[in-house]
């Protein structure tokens, strides 16, 4: 982790099943390489930790097919 590495939550809609939590990841990754994402599938809570601007992720997840809520 870098010092401007920032935690941002995001609430994602449609993640059913672990190739939902893989596919978020994996977008995200897209993104950033460094990222680091926690998936509370349940309540549809992904933290990341990442140096991206918090739009870049969203538009990667959204991107994927699963809907950003915040
Ligand atoms: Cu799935």
């Amino acid at each position: 982790m870098t010092s401007n590495t920032t935690t941002t939550t995001f609430q994602v809609q449609g993640m059913t099943c672990g190739h939902c939590e893989r596919a978020v990841t994996q977008a995200v990754q897209q993104v950033d390489p460094q990222a680091q994402v926690r998936i509370d599938r349940a309540s549809g809570k992904v933290d990341v930790d990442s140096t991206a601007p918090r739009e870049a992720i969203a538009a990667a997840i959204a991107e994927e097919g699963y809907t950003v809520a915040a």
